[in-house]
């Protein structure tokens, strides 16, 4: 190891034990690009606190102490999916144990059951329903939004998006879905479904879901429609460092394109209940990311896709502990209440299903960071000095 390295600009200093990762290092405090050879370093260095330090660097710069939160609830209006991600513990078929199916008047009950003055975010993600029709989501999305003014819905990932452009007959294209969902009322869409991009993954992990072009351009006709979204990435199975790698370089040069992404949201994968476990178990491979993982794979996101506003840890996958570090290593969001979460936990999620605000505020403020409660847009709605 040689001896360590100051590198310094006028207002930081970051020590580095590795010497791989100066160059890297002067480039981020110069504010220049970081290229895939480097994300490579970054993912092997023994030099994590540097990795890390940096990664607060870039976070620092961009939203100063301020970490941010949401007051949201999770809908899963339903779980019956046939698409068969082996990933998933969350997808039922009919008949199945377990199984929900809410029409318009549940959901309704749904959101009264959890209703919470402070909630400014209803975030929905479920399953590929095959009999439900578009109308369906157009109504549920109107509904929500005449019902409760001032709740902005965030809704369906970009493959649910692409099977409501398969079930309507003539077909809709993205941008028709998304135009018509936008007039009913949605505001924003999450990030998921995005798992990795990379072909022989997706092939084994997603075979018949949305195509990683598929997912793309899904999210480039949102931001042409100036609909905001993130993005996430399903990491710690079977993809490699390179994997995860590219998975992000796809989603910085789209970002470069559009800059219409938010935040980017790396989700740990939950090995319980789900097809994949079970294969894993009899390769003897079935782990759980592990927290160093977590927090590399938070700061190298930090560091690699310098062009997206927030990195967020998501407490529910990685634990509000986790998180709690994690707002030392580039993280500048932490999602929010939640209140209800259901796919995470159905593969196995140690965590509560919710946090309440005074939770994240002292989870926020225990890192030494200043909470902010957001809408889903990014707009400060609180800020707890
Ligand atoms: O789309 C499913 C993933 C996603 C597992 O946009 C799994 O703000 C880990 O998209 N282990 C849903 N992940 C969650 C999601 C999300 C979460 C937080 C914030 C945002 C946002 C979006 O969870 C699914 C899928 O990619 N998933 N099963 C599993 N076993």
């Amino acid at each position: 190891m040689n001896p360590t390295t100051a590198i310094a600009d006028a207002a930081v200093e970051v020590r580095v034990r590795d010497p791989r990762l100066q160059p890297i290092a002067d480039k981020v405090l110069a504010g220049e690009r970081l290229t895939f050879e480097d994300g490579r370093v970054l993912y092997r260095t023994s030099d994590l606190p540097a990795v890390m330090r940096l990664a607060d660097v870039v976070r620092e710069r961009k939203v100063g102490p301020k970490a941010y939160f949401v007051h949201s609830l999770r809908l899963s209006q339903t779980n019956v999916c046939y698409v068969g991600c082996t990933f998933c513990g969350f997808a039922k078929r009919f008949g199945e144990d377990g199984v929900w199916d809410y029409d318009l008047e549940d959901v309704w009950a749904y959101v009264d059951q959890h209703w919470h003055p402070d909630l400014t975010e209803i975030h929905i993600a479920s399953g590929h329903h095959p009999k439900r029709s578009f109308d369906y989501y157009l109504d549920l999305v109107r509904g929500l939004t005449e019902r409760y003014p001032g709740v902005q819905v965030k809704a369906w990932t970009a493959a649910e998006i692409h099977h409501f452009s398969k079930i309507t007959r003539p077909r809709l294209t993205y941008r028709e879905v998304l135009t018509q969902l936008k007039e009913a009322g949605l505001v924003a869409m999450p990030g998921g479904g995005a798992e990795i991009f990379a072909e022989d993954v997706r092939r084994r992990i997603a075979r018949a879901k949305v195509t990683a072009e598929g997912w793309l351009e899904v999210h480039r006709t949102a931001h042409e429609l100036e609909i905001p979204t993130n993005a996430t990435m399903l990491y710690g199975h079977v993809e490699t460092l390179d994997d995860r790698l590219d998975h992000m370089d796809r989603l910085r040069r789209l970002q470069d394109e559009t800059g219409g992404f938010l935040s980017f949201i790396p989700l740990a994968y939950q090995p319980e209940h789900n097809a994949l476990a079970a294969e894993l178990e009899a390769e003897g491979k079935r782990v759980h990311t592990t927290g160093v993982d977590d927090l590399r794979n938070l700061a190298v996101a930090r560091l690699y896709l310098d062009n997206v506003p927030h990195v967020k840890g998501y407490w529910i996958m990685i634990t509000p502990e986790h998180t709690q570090v994690a707002l030392a290593a580039g993280v500048s969001d932490v999602d929010g209440t939640i209140k209800d979460e259901k796919i995470a936990h159905a593969s196995g999620a140690v965590t509560e299903a919710g946090m309440t605000e005074e939770q994240l505020v002292a989870l926020i403020k225990g890192a030494g960071r200043v909470p902010v409660r957001r809408d889903a847009l990014y707009n400060e709605l609180q800020v707890f000095a």
